[in-house]
């Protein structure tokens, strides 16, 4: 890297740093420039004439060098979700193929973000004609078309070896892959059943490394030298589902791109959470959220309570106690419920409280799918300081068995969760 580079970097990060530590709006706010003026004024009122004239000039050259600052940095310096990638690679924390993945998956969200913001003109509303996917759900237009973009950005980063998708039947083998093998699995267009309405809607995703080796893959599904077991194509799948199905805690990177009033993307390589919106006019996912901690306790639930009646004795209770004034000083919880996971999380994440999707006396497991939607989103949480659990257990611990099989969830603050929990102990 030239050294004039080198020096740029060395700066943006500085200045980052000393940003950490004092929040963007401290610059430019005229409240904290009229308290620093009336400070300055009585500490020089306390001092001797000789030292004020030596000070006044440090403090205007500072004030000249402060502006100067404030120029650059909060009105023209982006820091993208690219240059945050660069940065998280030359510490160490990813290599470059896993980096140009998530870039892949971001280029992805981009397309859907834009085919979402226009499907009401451009025809891309309603069922898309193709039947049901494997969930036994109609699809809709930008299900598939949402797909097809993520797998597309996924193959052609050569970085790819096997892709699980919620609209796929079985995982699919991505041909010509340079190297990486990553195994991604996602949720291409999470609520689409909101999507008519112009409600939020959201792409989930998870990178994992192989458990086993696959060596090359070749077209979906053709054995190759390691996924092949005696030469059995079903046990070649077989292996090749072996890949896909690890547990939560093996994830490297979990991620989801809520498509709302902002597109935001929310990212955890394993070392905090970080959220980036989408500058529509830049083209660019810019860093906002540094750092997202959910918090430890938040007074808001949301759950489809339309089943109540169906939930067992432990979940009815929790749902009384939680509306139950008498037990909250006089204000019982509040619900909210979007019904669209990435949504209900993302305000969970932000304000705290708990989103959860038990398990009912129809579907002993709920309704959301433990790959792609509870582990990637239980990643998040622990992240951010939360916890998801399936009232009974770690989601993160549960190795699947299938690639689209479902799992109770209760997910955001640690207290909150801990809660539910509480009423499966007692
Ligand atoms: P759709 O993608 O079919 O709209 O399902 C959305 C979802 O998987 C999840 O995003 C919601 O939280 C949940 O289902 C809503 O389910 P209910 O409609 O049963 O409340």
């Amino acid at each position: 890297m030239a050294l004039a580079q080198r020096s740029t970097l060395k700066n943006a990060a500085a200045q980052r740093t000393r940003s950490a530590a004092a929040p963007r709006v401290a610059f430019s706010s005229p409240v904290v420039a009229q308290l620093r003026q009336a400070a300055q004024t009585v500490r020089a009122a306390q001092q001797p004439a000789a030292q004020r004239n030596v000070k006044a000039q440090a403090a205007a050259v500072e004030a000249t060098q402060a502006k100067t600052e404030v120029y650059n940095k909060s009105q023209f310096e982006l820091y993208t979700l690219t240059t945050w990638l660069l940065q998280e690679q030359r510490k160490g924390k990813i290599d470059s193929e896993l980096a140009t993945v998530i870039s892949s998956i971001s280029l992805a969200c981009k397309q859907i973000a834009a085919a979402v913001g226009r499907s009401g003109i451009s025809s891309l509303t309603g069922v898309a004609g193709t039947g049901e996917n494997v969930q036994g759900e109609e699809q809709k237009k930008l299900d598939v078309i949402s797909n097809d973009i993520f797998c597309n950005c996924l193959r052609m980063s050569g970085r790819t070896g096997v892709i699980a998708s919620e609209e796929e039947a079985t995982p699919v083998a991505v041909e010509e892959t340079d190297s990486g093998n990553y195994i991604v699995v996602f949720d291409p267009l999470d609520g689409s059943s909101n999507i008519d309405a112009g409600i939020s809607v959201g792409s989930i995703f998870g990178i994992y490394e192989p458990s086993i080796s696959v060596g090359s893959i070749f077209g979906i599904y053709e054995p190759s030298e390691t996924c092949m077991v005696d030469g059995d194509l079903d046990q070649s799948l077989e292996a090749c589902i072996t890949n896909v199905c690890q547990p939560g805690k093996n994830l490297l990177v979990a991620g989801y791109c809520l498509y709302s009033s902002c597109h935001t993307m929310v990212l955890t390589i394993g070392d905090g959470v970080y959220g980036f919106t989408l500058d529509p006019y830049v083209g660019e996912f810019v860093l906002t959220h540094n750092r997202i901690q959910v918090p430890e306790v938040g007074k808001i639930y949301s759950f489809n309570e339309g089943n109540y009646a169906m939930w067992d004795e432990p979940t009815k209770k929790y749902m009384d106690s939680l509306k139950d004034p008498a037990k909250w000083g006089g204000k019982p919880y509040s619900a909210r419920y979007i019904g669209s996971l990435v949504g209900d999380f993302h305000r969970t994440l932000l304000y705290g409280g708990i989103y959860g999707y038990p398990g009912d006396a129809k579907n002993k497991n709920g309704k959301l799918r433990l790959l792609y939607e509870c582990a990637p989103m239980s990643f998040i949480a622990e992240q951010a300081g939360g916890m998801g659990s399936t009232g009974k257990e770690r989601v993160l611990d549960i190795q699947p068995t299938e690639v689209h099989q479902r799992v109770p969830l209760m997910i955001g603050s640690k207290k909150e969760v801990e809660y539910y929990e509480s009423f499966y102990k007692n």
